[in-house]
């Protein structure tokens, strides 16, 4: 297979590059006045405007090209009818499953997975509503009224991120954590307040293998059992699981009939709109979460039929691939002005880099470009009073998401026009900077004249929506989750494993033994390595 590094179409855009790198957003703007009209796409309910970035019509059109050279709407098909994408794992990509609405058959193995979804989310369904009804009791006889979703990665930040972000449908009678860390000071924290007998943990993790949560859930039965007593009857009001391993829930003592599917053909990152959101259901209730589907399914629809020049999360896929590859910018921030929104960053980057943190091909072979960018940011405005001063006047280039609401949820005084004024505001003066005669023009004194100058061309993407919503996140979640697909899918990369994930798995268990020894295990890492450890034990009396 030609590497896409090979391809005349991605030469061209080297040549292009060379042409355009200097032409400023200033001039863009100034010869054409409706610019800022001109380069949206209003559509799937997201107002997406791309106006403010490094490229002109031929450069849409060279970036286009990639589309069709890399046979990106066969692999988008592919997707959608779930052929074995992932191929390092010989297995289907199929998250878009969890959102197709029921009576649409997408056949796996002989299985329709659609409905195995929807049977899914029919007992997920009367799960949540006996504990947001207070029915479910614990073993002493109280209703359950904290929920503790133990899970890690994949497991963990989407639904704690959707948690966060759908705080103001939930019901906040019920109190949902998230424990995620081996540092027992994780476990520790987030039930330190909580009473046990009225608490149930959701045990998340798809291979049902995972140091973490296995022993985050040991610390849990051990948490609870010594509160209420018994033995499995106990353990079974307490504890469900998500998992695609029935026989090591079996195993770890939890009934199966107290468990919920996942499927190989859901990755861990790809996967909080399947039961591992069993506790953002809890919280914010079946209606919701379907609502959030709906979402997810609506954009799901805009990109596997809306044309490539009209397709949001594609032009935001080469548009990545325009900064990443050819202005050699490294890193990729998205800034949500929305507080609810604050967890979205760090689920995003695990959604990004670890789908595209690839240096091979699908074929195997080096793949000669750069791939998947840092993800970073947090949500404005705080970040202003942060690190935008880099990227405002800092030497990197950096590609930055603004992401807004009209709407706020509760009016509060004017808060929600002076956060928006700032939403505006920001990427208009990355774009358009202050020129030196201009800071001159303001009075500034002649010795500080280039430190208040600011260059300007600082590209940026606006997402507008009109609310956030259950439906509004879905919506935004699956734009990434498209962007991302889009540009690995023209890398040539498996934007689907996760092997560098794998080898942590593995990697700390030698050493486990060699911290608990009683006497000197004799170590035979390198010498840094063993002279930590060593320190390590006398510290800890060993
Ligand atoms: C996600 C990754 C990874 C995974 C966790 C938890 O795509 O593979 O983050 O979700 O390692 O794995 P389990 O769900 O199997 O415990």
């Amino acid at each position: 297979m030609t590497r896409m590094v090979e391809r005349p179409e991605w030469k061209a855009l080297r040549h292009h590059y060379e042409q355009i790198r200097h032409v400023h957003l200033r001039d863009l703007f100034r010869e054409d006045p409706r610019r800022g009209e001109r380069l949206v796409v209003d559509d799937a309910g997201v107002y997406f405007d791309y106006s403010k970035h490094r490229v002109t019509d031929e450069t849409v059109a060279l970036l286009l090209r990639l589309c069709d050279v890399s046979g990106l709407r066969r692999g988008i098909e592919a997707m959608f009818a779930g052929e074995h994408l992932n191929v390092t794992e010989d297995r289907p990509v199929l998250h878009v499953a969890l959102r197709t609405p029921q009576g649409t058959k997408i056949v796996v193995d002989g299985v329709d997975v659609v409905e195995e979804v929807h049977t899914c989310l029919a007992r997920m369904e009367a799960f949540s509503e006996r504990i947001r009804g207070r029915e479910w009791q614990g073993a002493t006889g109280l209703a359950i009224r904290n929920v503790v979703n133990i899970g890690i990665g994949g497991s963990d930040l989407g639904p704690e991120m959707a948690h966060a972000a759908l705080a103001w449908y939930g019901d906040r009678g019920i109190t949902c954590r998230f424990v995620s860390n081996v540092d027992g000071m994780d476990f520790y924290e987030k039930t330190r307040d909580l009473d046990p007998t009225e608490t149930l943990f959701i045990v998340c993790s798809k291979s049902f293998g995972t140091l973490e949560t296995l022993t985050n859930a040991r610390t849990a039965r051990t948490w609870v059992l010594d509160a209420v007593g018994g033995g499995e009857d106990a353990v079974a009001k307490h504890f469900v699981a998500v998992s695609a391993n029935p026989d090591r829930v079996a195993e770890f003592g939890i009934d199966t009939a107290n468990m919920f599917p996942m499927w190989d053909w859901v990755g861990g990152r790809y996967s909080y709109d399947s039961a591992i959101g069993l506790s953002l259901m809890v919280f914010v209730g079946a209606d919701a979460f379907r609502e959030m589907l709906a979402g997810f399914h609506a954009v799901d629809e805009h990109f596997r039929t809306a044309p490539f020049e009209r397709n949001i999360p594609v032009l935001m896929g080469l548009i990545g691939i325009w900064y990443n590859d050819f202005f050699g910018a490294e890193t990729h921030a998205v800034l949500p002005y929305s507080q609810y929104l604050w967890k979205l960053t760090a689920y995003l980057q695990q959604l990004d880099m670890e789908s595209n943190g690839k240096h091979v091909t699908r074929d195997g072979q080096p793949v000669g470009l750069q791939t998947g960018p840092i993800v970073w940011g947090q949500a404005g405005t705080n970040g202003q009073h942060a690190y935008y001063q880099l990227i405002h006047q800092g030497t990197k280039l950096i590609p930055s998401d603004f992401i807004g609401f009209a709407d706020a949820l509760e009016a509060v005084g004017d808060h929600q026009d002076l956060l928006m004024s700032n939403f505006f505001a920001q990427p208009e003066a990355l774009a358009f900077g202050k020129t030196a005669d201009e800071v001159r023009a303001d009075g500034v004194p002649a010795g500080q004249v280039s430190a208040r100058t600011f260059e300007g061309n600082r590209p940026t993407s606006s997402l507008l929506f009109p609310r956030l919503t259950p439906d509004t996140l879905g919506r935004l979640v699956a734009l990434y989750e498209h962007k991302v697909f889009t540009q690995g899918w023209i890398w040539g990369i498996d934007s689907f494993d996760q092997w560098g994930v794998e080898l942590g798995k593995t990697l700390a268990n030698d050493i486990i033994p060699e911290l608990e020894a009683d006497t000197d295990p004799g170590l035979g890492h390198d010498s840094s390595t063993n002279a930590l450890i060593r320190r390590y034990r006398a510290l800890r009396g060993r």
